[in-house]
Protein backbone atom coordinates (compact mmCIF):
# COMPACT_ATOMS: atom_id res chain seq x y z
CA UNK A 1 0.00 0.00 0.00
CA UNK A 2 1.17 3.33 -0.67
CA UNK A 3 1.07 6.39 1.76
CA UNK A 4 3.40 8.82 0.83
CA UNK A 5 3.19 11.41 -2.11
CA UNK A 6 5.33 10.12 -4.93
CA UNK A 7 6.55 12.67 -7.98
CA UNK A 8 6.25 12.27 -11.54
CA UNK A 9 9.24 13.07 -13.70
CA UNK A 10 8.48 13.87 -16.99
CA UNK A 11 11.13 13.33 -20.31
CA UNK A 12 10.02 15.10 -23.08
CA UNK A 13 11.21 12.81 -26.06
CA UNK A 14 10.85 14.87 -29.41
CA UNK A 15 11.87 11.63 -31.54
CA UNK A 16 9.77 11.84 -34.91
CA UNK A 17 12.31 9.80 -36.82
CA UNK A 18 10.42 6.27 -36.10
CA UNK A 19 7.45 7.86 -38.43
CA UNK A 20 6.30 8.78 -41.51
CA UNK A 21 4.50 12.21 -40.93
CA UNK A 22 5.92 14.86 -39.52
CA UNK A 23 5.17 16.98 -36.60
CA UNK A 24 4.91 13.91 -33.65
CA UNK A 25 8.27 15.77 -32.43
CA UNK A 26 6.29 18.61 -31.11
CA UNK A 27 4.08 16.17 -29.06
CA UNK A 28 5.80 16.90 -25.71
CA UNK A 29 5.18 20.72 -26.18
CA UNK A 30 1.64 20.31 -26.98
CA UNK A 31 1.06 18.15 -23.84
CA UNK A 32 3.03 20.49 -21.79
CA UNK A 33 0.73 23.49 -22.88
CA UNK A 34 -1.91 21.16 -22.32
CA UNK A 35 -0.80 21.47 -18.57
CA UNK A 36 -0.13 17.59 -17.71
CA UNK A 37 1.95 19.49 -14.92
CA UNK A 38 -1.47 20.47 -13.06
CA UNK A 39 -3.67 17.66 -14.40
CA UNK A 40 -1.34 15.61 -12.38
CA UNK A 41 -1.39 17.57 -9.48
CA UNK A 42 -5.45 16.79 -9.31
CA UNK A 43 -4.22 13.43 -9.37
CA UNK A 44 -2.57 14.09 -5.95
CA UNK A 45 1.46 13.32 -7.49
CA UNK A 46 3.85 16.21 -7.76
CA UNK A 47 5.28 16.74 -11.18
CA UNK A 48 8.95 17.95 -12.41
CA UNK A 49 9.52 18.13 -15.92
CA UNK A 50 12.98 17.32 -17.05
CA UNK A 51 12.44 19.48 -20.42
CA UNK A 52 13.29 17.41 -23.67
CA UNK A 53 16.26 15.35 -24.45
CA UNK A 54 18.31 16.11 -27.55
CA UNK A 55 17.14 14.18 -30.26
CA UNK A 56 18.67 14.50 -34.08
CA UNK A 57 16.54 16.41 -36.53
CA UNK A 58 16.01 14.86 -39.27
CA UNK A 59 16.74 17.12 -41.88
CA UNK A 60 20.87 16.47 -40.55
CA UNK A 61 20.50 12.71 -40.57
CA UNK A 62 21.75 11.11 -43.79
CA UNK A 63 18.16 10.28 -46.12
CA UNK A 64 17.86 6.55 -45.70
CA UNK A 65 18.21 4.20 -48.72
CA UNK A 66 14.47 3.50 -50.33
CA UNK A 67 15.28 -0.13 -50.02
CA UNK A 68 16.17 1.00 -46.01
CA UNK A 69 13.54 -1.72 -43.70
CA UNK A 70 14.25 0.26 -40.66
CA UNK A 71 14.70 4.29 -41.19
CA UNK A 72 16.96 5.66 -38.76
CA UNK A 73 17.54 2.94 -36.59
CA UNK A 74 21.17 4.42 -35.61
CA UNK A 75 19.67 7.73 -34.48
CA UNK A 76 16.62 6.08 -32.38
CA UNK A 77 18.79 3.73 -30.96
CA UNK A 78 21.21 6.22 -29.66
CA UNK A 79 18.19 8.84 -28.66
CA UNK A 80 15.91 5.57 -26.77
CA UNK A 81 19.28 4.38 -24.88
CA UNK A 82 19.98 7.78 -23.66
CA UNK A 83 16.37 7.79 -22.43
CA UNK A 84 16.70 4.56 -20.70
CA UNK A 85 19.52 5.87 -18.29
CA UNK A 86 17.37 8.98 -17.36
CA UNK A 87 14.50 6.72 -16.95
CA UNK A 88 16.75 4.19 -14.66
CA UNK A 89 17.96 7.54 -12.58
CA UNK A 90 14.56 8.37 -12.32
CA UNK A 91 13.10 5.05 -10.92
CA UNK A 92 16.36 4.93 -8.54
CA UNK A 93 15.28 8.27 -6.96
CA UNK A 94 11.77 6.89 -6.30
CA UNK A 95 10.10 8.68 -8.75
CA UNK A 96 7.68 7.44 -11.80
CA UNK A 97 9.01 8.98 -14.88
CA UNK A 98 6.63 9.28 -17.80
CA UNK A 99 8.18 9.82 -21.38
CA UNK A 100 5.97 12.16 -23.43
CA UNK A 101 6.86 11.33 -27.46
CA UNK A 102 7.52 11.08 -30.13
CA UNK A 103 6.53 8.27 -32.00
CA UNK A 104 6.39 4.91 -30.92
CA UNK A 105 9.65 4.16 -31.01
CA UNK A 106 10.05 6.14 -28.25
CA UNK A 107 9.17 3.31 -25.60
CA UNK A 108 12.00 1.71 -26.13
CA UNK A 109 13.58 4.10 -24.19
CA UNK A 110 11.62 3.63 -20.50
CA UNK A 111 10.88 -0.11 -21.02
CA UNK A 112 14.73 -0.97 -21.03
CA UNK A 113 15.33 1.61 -18.13
CA UNK A 114 12.89 0.61 -16.19
CA UNK A 115 13.75 -3.31 -17.01
CA UNK A 116 16.82 -2.73 -15.79
CA UNK A 117 15.96 -2.58 -12.53
CA UNK A 118 12.94 -4.96 -12.05
CA UNK A 119 11.02 -7.48 -13.83
CA UNK A 120 8.45 -5.77 -15.53
CA UNK A 121 5.04 -6.34 -17.84
CA UNK A 122 3.86 -3.81 -20.47
CA UNK A 123 0.40 -2.78 -20.66
CA UNK A 124 0.48 -1.79 -24.98
CA UNK A 125 -2.60 0.18 -26.14
CA UNK A 126 -2.55 0.79 -29.21
CA UNK A 127 -4.83 0.16 -32.46
CA UNK A 128 -1.73 -1.21 -34.04
CA UNK A 129 0.85 -4.11 -32.72
CA UNK A 130 3.81 -2.37 -33.09
CA UNK A 131 5.37 -5.85 -33.49
CA UNK A 132 6.84 -5.58 -37.33
CA UNK A 133 10.56 -6.26 -37.31
CA UNK A 134 13.22 -5.01 -40.35
CA UNK A 135 11.79 -7.88 -42.02
CA UNK A 136 8.05 -7.54 -42.24
CA UNK A 137 7.62 -4.40 -42.24
CA UNK A 138 5.97 -2.70 -44.86
CA UNK A 139 6.78 1.01 -44.15
CA UNK A 140 10.23 0.99 -42.95
CA UNK A 141 9.21 2.93 -39.85
CA UNK A 142 10.76 1.88 -36.67
CA UNK A 143 7.46 3.21 -34.63
CA UNK A 144 5.73 -0.19 -35.48
CA UNK A 145 8.63 -2.02 -34.18
CA UNK A 146 9.00 -1.69 -31.02
CA UNK A 147 7.33 -4.35 -28.84
CA UNK A 148 9.18 -6.97 -31.38
CA UNK A 149 12.74 -5.42 -30.47
CA UNK A 150 11.59 -5.09 -26.71
CA UNK A 151 10.44 -8.70 -26.56
CA UNK A 152 13.30 -9.95 -28.58
CA UNK A 153 11.65 -10.96 -31.60
CA UNK A 154 13.33 -10.46 -35.20
CA UNK A 155 16.63 -9.75 -36.18
CA UNK A 156 17.59 -6.00 -35.74
CA UNK A 157 20.71 -5.12 -36.87
CA UNK A 158 23.37 -3.35 -34.90
CA UNK A 159 20.99 -3.71 -31.84
CA UNK A 160 22.20 -6.32 -29.71
CA UNK A 161 19.89 -5.80 -26.77
CA UNK A 162 17.21 -7.38 -29.22
CA UNK A 163 19.35 -10.97 -29.01
CA UNK A 164 17.37 -11.47 -25.57
CA UNK A 165 13.76 -10.48 -24.48
CA UNK A 166 13.49 -6.71 -22.33
CA UNK A 167 10.21 -7.54 -21.16
CA UNK A 168 8.81 -11.49 -21.51
CA UNK A 169 6.22 -11.54 -24.16
CA UNK A 170 3.75 -13.48 -21.61
CA UNK A 171 3.95 -10.55 -19.59
CA UNK A 172 2.98 -8.09 -22.31
CA UNK A 173 -0.38 -7.46 -23.50
CA UNK A 174 -1.74 -5.61 -26.48
CA UNK A 175 -5.30 -3.85 -25.82
CA UNK A 176 -7.60 -2.12 -28.61
CA UNK A 177 -5.85 -3.50 -31.45
CA UNK A 178 -7.93 -3.19 -35.03
CA UNK A 179 -5.36 -2.76 -37.64
CA UNK A 180 -2.51 -5.79 -37.59
CA UNK A 181 -0.35 -6.04 -40.87
CA UNK A 182 -0.57 -9.78 -42.18
CA UNK A 183 2.89 -10.97 -41.12
CA UNK A 184 2.52 -8.49 -37.96
CA UNK A 185 -0.74 -11.26 -37.24
CA UNK A 186 1.06 -14.56 -37.55
CA UNK A 187 3.79 -13.24 -35.40
CA UNK A 188 1.93 -12.13 -32.40
CA UNK A 189 0.15 -15.21 -32.94
CA UNK A 190 2.85 -17.26 -32.91
CA UNK A 191 4.28 -15.06 -29.85
CA UNK A 192 3.42 -15.57 -26.03
CA UNK A 193 2.45 -12.02 -26.32
CA UNK A 194 -1.43 -11.20 -25.17
CA UNK A 195 -3.65 -9.51 -27.80
CA UNK A 196 -7.09 -7.97 -26.63
CA UNK A 197 -9.15 -6.52 -30.26
CA UNK A 198 -11.43 -4.21 -29.97
CA UNK A 199 -13.72 -6.72 -30.83
CA UNK A 200 -13.14 -8.16 -27.28
CA UNK A 201 -13.82 -4.72 -25.76
CA UNK A 202 -17.40 -4.39 -27.42
CA UNK A 203 -17.81 -8.13 -26.12
CA UNK A 204 -16.44 -7.71 -22.56
CA UNK A 205 -16.29 -4.15 -21.85
CA UNK A 206 -12.89 -2.14 -20.70
CA UNK A 207 -12.78 -3.07 -17.66
CA UNK A 208 -13.38 -6.54 -17.88
CA UNK A 209 -10.50 -6.64 -20.47
CA UNK A 210 -8.13 -4.23 -18.40
CA UNK A 211 -8.22 -6.42 -15.37
CA UNK A 212 -7.29 -9.33 -17.11
CA UNK A 213 -4.58 -7.87 -18.99
CA UNK A 214 -3.23 -6.43 -15.61
CA UNK A 215 -3.17 -10.40 -14.14
CA UNK A 216 -1.19 -11.13 -17.72
CA UNK A 217 1.39 -8.75 -17.07
CA UNK A 218 1.70 -8.32 -13.37
CA UNK A 219 1.77 -12.58 -13.57
CA UNK A 220 5.37 -13.08 -11.49
CA UNK A 221 6.98 -9.80 -12.34
CA UNK A 222 7.77 -6.67 -9.95
CA UNK A 223 5.76 -3.79 -11.66
CA UNK A 224 4.86 -2.66 -14.90
CA UNK A 225 5.18 -0.38 -18.19
CA UNK A 226 2.11 1.35 -19.56
CA UNK A 227 2.30 2.62 -23.23
CA UNK A 228 -0.69 4.70 -24.21
CA UNK A 229 -0.32 5.35 -28.10
CA UNK A 230 -2.68 8.40 -28.51
CA UNK A 231 -4.26 6.65 -31.40
CA UNK A 232 -6.02 3.50 -29.36
CA UNK A 233 -8.21 6.47 -29.00
CA UNK A 234 -10.64 6.76 -31.53
CA UNK A 235 -9.99 9.69 -34.23
CA UNK A 236 -12.99 11.60 -33.08
CA UNK A 237 -11.52 12.06 -29.78
CA UNK A 238 -7.68 11.80 -30.80
CA UNK A 239 -7.74 13.75 -33.91
CA UNK A 240 -3.87 14.30 -33.42
CA UNK A 241 -1.95 10.82 -34.84
CA UNK A 242 -0.14 9.88 -37.79
CA UNK A 243 -2.30 6.64 -38.18
CA UNK A 244 -5.63 6.81 -36.86
CA UNK A 245 -7.51 3.55 -37.13
CA UNK A 246 -11.46 4.12 -36.77
CA UNK A 247 -13.34 2.36 -34.25
CA UNK A 248 -11.15 3.34 -30.92
CA UNK A 249 -12.20 2.93 -27.79
CA UNK A 250 -13.59 6.04 -26.48
CA UNK A 251 -13.07 8.75 -23.88
CA UNK A 252 -14.29 7.57 -20.89
CA UNK A 253 -13.19 3.69 -22.18
CA UNK A 254 -10.03 5.14 -22.15
CA UNK A 255 -10.38 7.07 -18.65
CA UNK A 256 -11.67 3.91 -17.70
CA UNK A 257 -8.92 1.48 -18.63
CA UNK A 258 -6.08 3.67 -17.06
CA UNK A 259 -8.30 3.99 -13.58
CA UNK A 260 -8.38 0.27 -13.33
CA UNK A 261 -4.15 0.33 -13.19
CA UNK A 262 -4.75 3.79 -10.87
CA UNK A 263 -6.94 1.10 -8.41
CA UNK A 264 -4.52 -1.70 -8.87
CA UNK A 265 -1.40 0.44 -8.26
CA UNK A 266 -3.38 1.88 -5.14
CA UNK A 267 -3.49 -1.77 -4.01
CA UNK A 268 -0.13 -2.64 -4.57
CA UNK A 269 2.37 -0.16 -6.17
CA UNK A 270 2.75 -1.17 -9.71
CA UNK A 271 3.02 1.11 -11.84
CA UNK A 272 7.19 1.64 -12.78
CA UNK A 273 7.16 4.19 -15.32
CA UNK A 274 4.53 4.90 -18.58
CA UNK A 275 5.34 6.94 -22.26
CA UNK A 276 2.68 9.02 -23.83
CA UNK A 277 3.23 8.71 -27.77
CA UNK A 278 1.86 9.49 -31.00
CA UNK A 279 0.80 12.97 -30.29
CA UNK A 280 1.14 15.22 -33.54
CA UNK A 281 -0.28 19.15 -32.75
CA UNK A 282 0.19 19.28 -36.90
CA UNK A 283 -2.71 16.92 -37.81
CA UNK A 284 -4.68 17.96 -34.59
CA UNK A 285 -7.55 20.24 -33.43
CA UNK A 286 -7.38 22.84 -31.48
CA UNK A 287 -4.52 20.87 -29.46
CA UNK A 288 -7.18 18.35 -28.18
CA UNK A 289 -5.56 15.37 -28.54
CA UNK A 290 -3.09 16.73 -26.24
CA UNK A 291 -5.18 17.61 -23.88
CA UNK A 292 -6.53 14.31 -23.56
CA UNK A 293 -3.13 13.08 -22.95
CA UNK A 294 -2.76 15.39 -20.01
CA UNK A 295 -5.95 14.02 -18.79
CA UNK A 296 -5.82 10.42 -19.06
CA UNK A 297 -2.12 10.65 -17.61
CA UNK A 298 -3.94 12.45 -14.28
CA UNK A 299 -6.34 9.00 -14.51
CA UNK A 300 -3.24 6.47 -14.49
CA UNK A 301 -1.77 8.46 -11.36
CA UNK A 302 -4.95 7.57 -9.17
CA UNK A 303 -7.21 10.79 -10.08
CA UNK A 304 -10.49 10.43 -8.15
CA UNK A 305 -13.55 11.67 -10.25
CA UNK A 306 -15.39 12.37 -7.49
N1 LIG B 1 2.29 3.32 -34.30
N2 LIG B 1 1.87 -1.29 -38.91
C1 LIG B 1 2.24 -0.05 -39.56
C2 LIG B 1 3.74 -0.06 -39.83
O1 LIG B 1 4.21 0.82 -40.58
O2 LIG B 1 4.44 -0.90 -39.30
C3 LIG B 1 1.82 1.16 -38.70
C4 LIG B 1 2.56 1.29 -37.43
C5 LIG B 1 2.01 2.38 -36.54
C6 LIG B 1 2.87 2.52 -35.33
O3 LIG B 1 1.18 3.84 -34.46
O4 LIG B 1 2.91 3.46 -33.20
MN1 LIG C 1 2.03 2.43 -31.48
MN1 LIG D 1 -0.63 3.06 -33.10
MN1 LIG E 1 6.96 -14.85 -16.88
Amino acid sequence: NRSTTRTVRLLGTPLDLGADRRGVDIGPRAIRYADIAGELETAGVDCTDFGDLRVPRLEQCDTPDVADDAKYLDEIAGVTAELADEVADTIADGDVPIALGGDHATAMGPIRGAARAADIGVLWFDAHGDYNTPDTSPSGNVHGMPLAALTGYGEFDGLDWTATPTVDPSNTVIVGARRLDDAERLALEESDVTVFTMHDIDQRGITAVVEDALDIATDDVDGIHVSLDLDWLDPTVAPGVGTPVRGGVDYREAHAALECIANRDRDTGLLRSADIVEVNPILDRDNRTAEVAAELAASLLGKQIA
